[in-house]
């Protein structure tokens, strides 16, 4: 028995591998994610380098601030941690996955206008490869999202295809060379909606996202997510610090000492490329880049 997705949508996922619920999330909710962006600027004006909390754009400078993302804003933000933890969010995955889930990361991706930088073709398996695949990306859209302000695209089922090559030159890069794979970007789809929709895609679904080069901006948190049965497996970039720490994730439900596994593609995430940090500097090292960056 579902709480909230029809059997349409669930087998719409199953088979895409993403879903988009459009208002999902109340205004008043929306309105005090918004308030907390503007203390995560305020918070930027002055800094010269990213740090473990805010991540800058190329382009940032101490006196004109340019986020490009906030790491783990759960952390950060009492109303964002509760947004995590409410039934907006939860109560479709645990319709999808199932009822006990364990958190893997969150962030606040910020795609100014103008300049929000590009997010090169991946496959969020390609960074952790769990030992089930009921691992996805929640997306809250907090601004109308439409096809000119960099919305998340995606290959849809390519969830369904095994994992791409995201090495180049020996090292692991974190993207994809599309034509090398096999992709046509004319095929992707794009995941709009109101603010306060959210998006979901699975964690080996190809996705990725252009250079914000629109007058407005494109603000999404990811909630990313598992079944609490899924374990990280050792040659990916899945946080394993000991089960302590593994149960401190858990969103609902009851944790496990025993992980299930089924057969999943996985390919290594290392040797570790020459640049390293968020995903917008691993994929630096890239060979042929799909998207425009800022020059
Ligand atoms: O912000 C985006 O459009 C893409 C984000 C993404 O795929 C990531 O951060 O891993």
């Amino acid at each position: 028995m579902s709480e909230t997705l029809t059997q349409a949508q669930i087998d719409f996922y199953g088979q895409s591998g993403y879903l988009i619920l459009e208002r999902r999330v109340p205004d008043d909710i929306m309105d005090a994610i918004r308030a907390e962006i503007v203390r995560f600027e305020n918070q930027a004006r002055g800094m010269t380098v990213s740090d473990d909390k805010i991540d800058l754009e190329d382009s940032h400078t101490p006196d004109a601030p340019r986020i490009r993302r906030v790491k783990l804003p759960h952390t950060q933000s009492e109303v964002i941690a509760d947004l995590m933890r409410s039934d907006h969010i939860l109560a479709p995955v645990r319709d999808l996955i199932g009822p006990d889930l364990r958190l893997q990361t969150t962030k606040l991706n910020m795609k100014s206008a103008g300049y929000g930088a590009a997010v090169e073709w991946h496959q969020d398996w390609a960074f952790y490869p769990y030992t089930n695949d009921d691992v996805l990306a929640v997306g809250l859209i907090i601004d109308d999202m439409g096809p000119e302000n960099g919305p998340l695209m995606v290959f849809p089922s390519t969830h369904r295809a095994g994992v791409f090559n995201h090495h180049h030159d020996g090292a692991f890069v974190g993207a994809m060379d599309l034509a090398a794979e096999g992709l046509n970007m004319a095929d992707a789809v794009p995941l709009m909606g109101p603010a306060g929709s959210i998006s979901i895609h699975h964690a080996r679904i190809v996705h990725g996202s252009a250079l914000n080069r629109s007058t407005q901006d494109r603000r999404i948190i990811f909630y990313e997510m598992m079944a609490a049965d899924a374990f990280p497996i050792a040659c990916g970039r899945g946080k394993w610090e000991g089960i302590e720490e593994f149960d401190s994730r858990m969103l609902c439900g009851q944790p496990t000492l025993e992980p299930r596994i089924t057969p999943c593609p996985v390919r290594a995430a290392f040797p570790d490329g020459p640049t390293q940090g968020s995903i917008y500097e691993v994929q630096k090292a890239m060979g042929k880049r799909s998207f425009e960056v800022i020059s």
